[in-house]
């Protein structure tokens, strides 16, 4: 009898650390981060991201006047940023350092102004 009640009780516990890991796998990927990014002639607000190694985030970029697009070449970032829609796009950086973007769409006089810096932290 006494033997039953311990098998129960171990069998509950197993199925309560399960329940529970399987909920934090969902929580984390609930809690997923988005970036929301505006172009707009002649900049990117912001300017600067800093993302973690790993991590997958959306970037959800919004343009404000004309079409530009946001191009990172080290993180193989190419999104298009249409007026009037908002484009998302996931990134997992799988490298840690400093990679340098611009608008890759031509937008005007200032176009080669539009810079960009995603910071990726370990
Ligand atoms: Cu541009």
């Amino acid at each position: 009898m006494k033997g039953n009640l311990l098998r129960t009780l171990s069998h509950v516990s197993f199925a309560a650390v399960f329940i529970a890991l399987s909920l934090s796998t969902r929580i984390a990927a609930a809690q997923e981060r988005t970036i929301e990014i505006h172009a707009r002639r002649f900049e990117f607000v912001p300017a600067e991201i800093t993302l973690k190694k790993g991590e997958t985030v959306t970037l959800s970029l919004i343009s404000e006047d004309v079409n530009h697009s946001l191009f990172v070449e080290g993180l193989g970032i190419n999104v298009k940023a249409v007026k009037g829609h908002v484009t998302q796009a996931q990134v997992t950086p799988q490298q840690a350092g400093d990679f340098s973007g611009r608008c890759g769409t031509f937008c005007g006089n200032g176009h080669g102004k539009m810079t960009f810096v995603v910071h990726v932290t370990e």
